[in-house]
C-alpha cells in the first residue's frame, strides 16, 4: 500500500506544498530555528567543545541568493516541467544520458524516496512513491527537471531489496557517464551499517564521486546525531577518496537540510556557477 508521508494531505490535485518547503517560509522563523532548518550541520557544530575544528561542518555554505536560485530550479513552471520520466531495471532501458544526472542510493527504508519527494515538494504534481513497507522501490526511477538535470531514485539494498540490486546499481554506476554525483543516504539514527559499507566499497572501487547524507534527523537526539556525525566524518576522512568531506543532514519531515541539498544538487549539476556566502 502506498501511503503519503505525514504532512501531506489529499490526492495529487489537492496538494499544496507543506510548511517550510519554501525558503520564504523558513526565513520567517526566528534565527536559531532558521539555522537548524537551513544549515542543520552547522547548528549541530555549536554543541562541540569550544576550539573544536569545525571546517568540515561548513565547506559548502551558500548564501541566500544561491539558495533562492536553486529553489527556482525545483519549482515547475510553464517552460520548466518537472516530471517523472520512466522506470528501468537495466541501464540500457534508462532515458538517454542527455542531461547531467544525480542519483540517490542507500539501504531500503533509509528515506531516499521521501527525500526526493521533499526536494520536489514545491512541484506537488510530481509523483514520488513512498511506502511504510521497506523494499518499495524496485526499479530505478528517473525524474527530469526541465532541461537542467535528471535525478534518479534507486531501489534500496538490504532488507527485501530486489535480488538483482547489486547488478542493477553496479551497472548503472559504471555505465552512466552523465552521472555527476551519487548521494549515499545513511540513517542518521543508527549511523553506518554493514550494508552501507558495501555501497561505500562499490563507489570507492569505481572511483565515483559521492556525498553522504544522514537522513531522519528529526528522530535522532542531538547527542546521538553528533556521535554519528563525528564517527562518519572520521571514517570519510581516513578511509575514503571519493566522498565529499562535508556530510549533509536532512529531515524530509521537517525540511531540515532540504534547501541546502537543493542548492548542492544545483551546484554539482552545473546549474549554479557561484555559491558564495553573502
Ligand atoms: N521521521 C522521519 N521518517 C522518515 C523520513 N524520511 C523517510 N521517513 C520514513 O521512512 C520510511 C521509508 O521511507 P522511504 O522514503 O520509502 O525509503 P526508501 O529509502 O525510498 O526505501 P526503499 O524504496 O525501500 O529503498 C517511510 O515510512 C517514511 O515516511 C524523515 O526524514 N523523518
Ligand atoms: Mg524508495
Amino acid at each position: 500500500m502506498l501511503l503519503p508521508p505525514r504532512g501531506w494531505g489529499g490526492g495529487a490535485a489537492g496538494r499544496s506544498p507543506p510548511a517550510l518547503a519554501a525558503l520564504s517560509q523558513v526565513l520567517r522563523l526566528e534565527r536559531s530555528r532558521r539555522t537548524g532548518i537551513v544549515f542543520p550541520l552547522e547548528k549541530l557544530a555549536r554543541s562541540l567543545a569550544p576550539g573544536a575544528d569545525t571546517a568540515r561542518f561548513r565547506l559548502f555554505q551558500p548564501g541566500l541568493a544561491a539558495l533562492q536560485r536553486a529553489e527556482t530550479l525545483f519549482r515547475s513552471g510553464r517552460d520548466h516541467a518537472i516530471d517523472y520520466v520512466s522506470s528501468a531495471v537495466r541501464t540500457d532501458h534508462a532515458p538517454p544520458p542527455a542531461l547531467p544526472e544525480v542519483c540517490f542510493i542507500g539501504r531500503s527504508n533509509v528515506g531516499k524516496s521521501s527525500l526526493i519527494r521533499a526536494l520536489f515538494s514545491l512541484s506537488p504534481e510530481v509523483e514520488v512513491r513512498v511506502s511504510k513497507t521497506p523494499g518499495h522501490t524496485k526499479k530505478m526511477n528517473f525524474f527530469k527537471v526541465g532541461k537542467k538535470f535528471t535525478l534518479v531514485d534507486m531501489p534500496g539494498y538490504g532488507y527485501r531489496a530486489p535480488q538483482d540490486f547489486v547488478e542493477m546499481v553496479e551497472a548503472y554506476l559504471q555505465e552512466r557517464h552523465n552521472l555527476k554525483r551519487t548521494f549515499l543516504l545513511v540513517d542518521g539514527v543508527v549511523g553506518l551499517q554493514k550494508t552501507d559499507h558495501i555501497a561505500v566499497d562499490m563507489l570507492e572501487e569505481f572511483g565515483i564521486p559521492y556525498v553522504m547524507v544522514l537522513t531522519k534527523i528529526d528522530r535522532a537526539s542531538r547527542g546521538v546525531l553528533l556521535k554519528n556525525v563525528l564517527a562518519i566524518q572520521e571514517f570519510v576522512n581516513e578511509k575514503t577518496q571519493g566522498c565529499f568531506p562535508q556530510l549533509f543532514l536532512v529531515s524530509s519531515l521537517e525540511f531540515s537540510g532540504v534547501h541546502l541539498l537543493r542548492c548542492f544538487v544545483a551546484h554539482v549539476t552545473g546549474n549554479l556557477p557561484t555559491v558564495d556566502a553573502n
